[in-house]
């Protein structure tokens, strides 16, 4: 298998982005506080994200982290909201603006075209248990990898994917034990569940990630982005439609019939629609 060829893409301090090929990889880049995110990580997540979506040459993406900690060498993929960033009315930004955003990373991830993977290194907690499972895919670290749900413990609560799409991957009994009683979870016991797809030697990890992206991009592309939407859409309510319908429409467009629509009414006439089938 094709070996991964990292370039730094875009510099930032709280995450790594880089691209290799068609495939690119974000990475949390805060191991001394096991991949906290504070709004500034938030916004470079965003940033990093928008730009892997509107690439065209993009296929894939990795959600991944750097690490282990300098300070003890445990890894973390990530421990969620940055609890030293939280005023008196939630997570404030270095401009004393109360904002954490990271819910817009979620429906960023959620709805791109393109499947992103979560590469779980270590630690995945609280919001950084929940980016996991807004990801379409999931792999994690044989040796490290932790799932945890502490949302109840710091009163800094998911209900939205983090927990109630949760429910729907591992159940409603698990998922609420998940929530409710906080404890640790192995890869191989979230592989169990059905919120891990594969659990890979930690030495491996990286280059499994990259593997699995290859065999994404061998795939027609339009056919991944209408399942990956249409996975989505029972979950997402009219949005999911709506973005469903998106698609549907971009390939309508793409047909002659279509373009009869636009070039009789460019050409002020009606349109003939009568050559195409009325299929069944
Ligand atoms: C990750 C844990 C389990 C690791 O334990 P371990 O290995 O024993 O390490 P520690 O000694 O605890 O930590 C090492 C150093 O890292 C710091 N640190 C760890 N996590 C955080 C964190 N989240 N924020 C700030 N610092 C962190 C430690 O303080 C320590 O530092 P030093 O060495 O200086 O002492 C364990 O660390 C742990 O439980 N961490 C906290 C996990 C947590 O509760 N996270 C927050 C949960 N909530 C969210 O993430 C909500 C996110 C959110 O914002 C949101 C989501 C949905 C809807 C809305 C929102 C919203 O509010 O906008």
């Amino acid at each position: 298998m094709e070996k991964a060829n990292w370039k730094i893409a875009k510099e930032y301090t709280d995450i790594t982005y880089k691209k290799s090929g068609a495939v690119a990889r974000i990475a949390f880049n805060r191991p001394e506080v096991r991949n906290a995110f504070r709004p500034k990580t938030t916004a470079e997540l965003y940033d990093a994200f928008s730009d892997a979506k509107e690439d065209s040459s993009i296929g894939v993406v990795l959600l991944s982290s750097e690490g282990p900690s300098p300070k003890d060498g445990v890894y973390s993929f990530c421990s969620g909201g940055d609890q030293r960033a939280r005023g008196e009315s939630g997570y404030v930004d270095d401009g004393g603006v109360g904002r954490l955003n990271i819910l817009e990373v979620q429906r960023l991830i959620r709805f791109m075209t393109k499947p992103v993977i979560a590469v779980v290194s270590g630690w995945a907690v609280g919001g950084g248990h929940s980016l996991h499972v807004v990801c379409d895919l999931t792999l994690a670290s044989k040796e490290h990898a932790i799932f945890k749900q502490t949302d109840a413990d710091v009163t800094s609560f998911d209900g939205g994917y983090g927990s109630a799409y949760l429910a729907k991957m591992v159940g409603q009994k698990r998922a609420r034990e998940i929530f409710y009683l906080g404890r640790n979870y192995s890869a191989q016991e979230a592989y169990d569940m059905g919120m891990v797809n594969a659990v890979v030697p930690h030495n491996e990890l990286e280059d499994t990630a990259y593997e699995w992206a290859q065999e994404i991009l061998a795939k027609s592309p339009m056919s991944i982005r209408m399942l990956k939407f249409a996975f989505n859409l029972t979950d997402d309510g009219m949005v999911g439609q709506q973005v469903f319908a998106g698609e549907a429409t971009r390939l309508a467009y793409m047909t002659e019939e279509a373009k009869e629509g636009r070039n009789a009414f460019l050409e002020k006439r009606k349109p003939d629609f009568s050559k195409f089938p009325r299929v069944s």
